[in-house]
């Protein structure tokens, strides 16, 4: 289990980890310099609209994925890219390149797979946005591993706290920038629930789900006069860091399933650098991650944005959306 030093800060944490021999030395400079872009990131979101341009103004570009890039989308990638360069990772993959960036061809072959800004939607809506990252060491060819191969993930929210949850293997730790721009361990062992009240869905897309989808809603909707016997609770912040981090604190399931919609026949989210570093996190803490049927951590990746199907949280919670047909 992660020792809960609280007021320990970020280096001293990692210090610790690399001392335990669970991390290298490049693994604790990759997750530094993810830290210092960060708190860049952090202070452009807190300045959105004054001294900046909107930095939810589209640059009329195109990801890979097609979505359209929002400027603080190109400036978080840029950033994150050029703090790690010289950290001796061997490659950089992202939600916004086609392709990797190669940096060197190390004998450790590290790659951090990031998905720089998530939650872009909501640049503009002073809502929480973040960064998820994911460290792993590419074995064979190319730059691909199934998740259960990471060393360490992430993610960083920008909200009224900037936050970082991190895990290297061990346990997840909070951290919290404080104002001396330092990440200081929180007092607090995440650990999730095995049950929950609480469901986080775009119902917006009901018509598109699968019955699946819509036999396990419709339960959790009827409450005390359903199935369940209970009533149950919704949230939606169209940010995946802001759903995951409440879930890290109180429990509850998200899902982000499947969809008659062109484009979402295997649901929104990326499984490199978006389910994979968030189902680490989730297992760690005792939850559970699956794109419906099997494990996310289990999956083998055909691509740098392959899209999965994501139900992640309190772990029978999940199982109860398994056992639906
Ligand atoms: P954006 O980064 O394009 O806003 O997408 C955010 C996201 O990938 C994830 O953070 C949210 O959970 C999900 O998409 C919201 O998707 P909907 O907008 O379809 O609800």
């Amino acid at each position: 289990m992660t020792g809960n030093k609280k007021g320990q800060n970020i280096e001293a944490y990692l210090l610790e980890k690399y001392a335990q021999g669970q991390i290298s030395q490049t693994v604790c400079d990759a997750i530094t310099a993810l830290c210092d872009a960060a708190k860049k990131i952090a202070e452009l979101a807190a300045q959105n609209g004054i001294g900046t341009a909107s930095l939810g103004a589209l640059t009329g570009a195109e990801n890979t994925d097609g979505d359209e890039q929002k400027a603080l989308d190109v400036m978080a990638d840029e950033l994150i890219c050029a703090a790690l360069a010289p950290t001796g990772i061997a490659a950089y993959l992202s939600e916004e390149r086609d392709d990797a960036v190669v940096f060197a061809h190390t004998k450790e072959r590290l790659v951090v797979a990031s998905d720089p800004l998530d939650g872009s939607s909501n640049i503009d809506t002073n809502l929480t946005i973040g960064t998820i990252f994911s460290i792993y060491k590419a074995e064979g060819e190319g730059w691909l591993m199934q998740g259960r191969a990471q060393q360490a993930a992430g993610f960083f929210a920008y909200g009224p706290q900037t936050l970082l949850l991190l895990t290297t293997g061990q346990g997840v730790a909070g951290f919290c920038l404080d104002a001396n721009g330092q990440f200081i361990q929180m007092d607090w062992q995440p650990h999730i629930p095995a049950t929950t009240s609480e469901f986080a869905i775009n119902a917006a897309n009901s018509r598109y789900w699968p019955a699946k989808t819509k036999n396990y809603i419709t339960q959790l909707l009827t409450g005390k006069e359903g199935p369940r016997g209970r009533n149950f609770n919704m949230r939606w912040n169209g940010s995946l860091v802001a759903d995951a981090f409440r879930i890290f604190r109180r429990g509850g399931i998200f899902l982000y399933p499947q969809d008659s919609r062109k484009g979402y026949e295997d649901g929104r989210l990326r499984l490199v650098y978006e389910a994979n570093p968030i189902a680490l996190l989730i297992e760690q803490a005792g939850g559970r991650a699956s794109d419906g049927t099997k494990a996310i951590l289990d999956i083998v990746p055909t691509g740098y944005h392959m899209r999965v199907p994501f139900i992640f949280g309190s772990a029978d919670e999940v199982d109860s959306y398994h056992s639906q047909q």
